[in-house]
């Protein structure tokens, strides 16, 4: 199995669910810098030009990031990634859409590309700070969610793995500050062996 990714990129959530599961596998790195996400051979590979994606042995490559952490949970049963009712399933889905289809890509993306929002340089502050109000209502809603639990969902799972890559970029790369309940759930995360791999692996400790 091939993992396309690129340092602290939102495949650093799926890098930590590889890494959870232990299995081996190679790690390629989309050099971004270079614009390789747009060149051969990857744009051929993957058309979205987009990290996180997933060549699977049989060829089939799996792409966004809800997808490829379901399809990763759902082959290694073993690890516990999902929980088992269809309701914990649903409640799953829900986390992971809102977390990746709003509060990264509305929120994040607009802090990091204000120019995808706007072709007025002027308006880039603006476009900015609706992206925080986004992120803020996002993790706010998450502690919410996690209450007193030590994970989302009760016990680890993917969603865990999603919130993990908004926390550490609203730390580190958005000078966000999140609610404090989510401060526990960073430092849980930081000290999951897995997570520690996988930020070495990307340069990022
Ligand atoms: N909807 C996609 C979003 C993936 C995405 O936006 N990835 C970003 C990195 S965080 C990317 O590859 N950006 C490259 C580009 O837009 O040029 C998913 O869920 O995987």
């Amino acid at each position: 199995m091939k993992f396309f990714y690129s340092p602290n990129a939102c495949s650093l959530g799926i890098h930590v669910l590889l890494e959870e599961i232990g299995k081996p596998y190679e790690r390629l790195w989309v050099d971004f810098s270079k614009g390789a996400q747009y060149k051969e051979p990857y744009v051929s590979l993957n058309p979205k030009s987009k990290v996180p994606a997933l060549l699977r042995d049989d060829g089939v490559l799996v792409t966004e990031w809800p997808a490829i952490a379901w399809y990763l949970a759902k082959t290694n049963p073993e690890v516990n990634l999902l929980p088992s009712t269809i309701d914990g399933e649903v409640r799953t889905l829900e986390l992971l859409d809102y977390m990746i289809a709003t509060v990264h890509m509305r929120g994040f993306t607009r802090i990091f590309r204000p120019a995808m929002f706007t072709p007025t340089i002027a308006d880039e502050p603006a476009v900015k700070q609706t992206g925080r109000d986004i992120i803020d209502t996002g993790l706010k809603l998450m502690a919410q969610v996690l209450g007193a639990k030590a994970y989302l969902l009760g016990d680890y799972s993917i969603a865990d793995a999603a919130l993990f890559f908004l926390e550490h970029w609203a730390v580190t790369r958005a000078a966000v500050q999140i609610p404090p309940a989510l401060e526990g759930h960073l430092e849980r995360m930081r000290a999951r062996p897995a997570v520690q791999r996988a930020l070495a692996a990307e340069g990022l400790v």
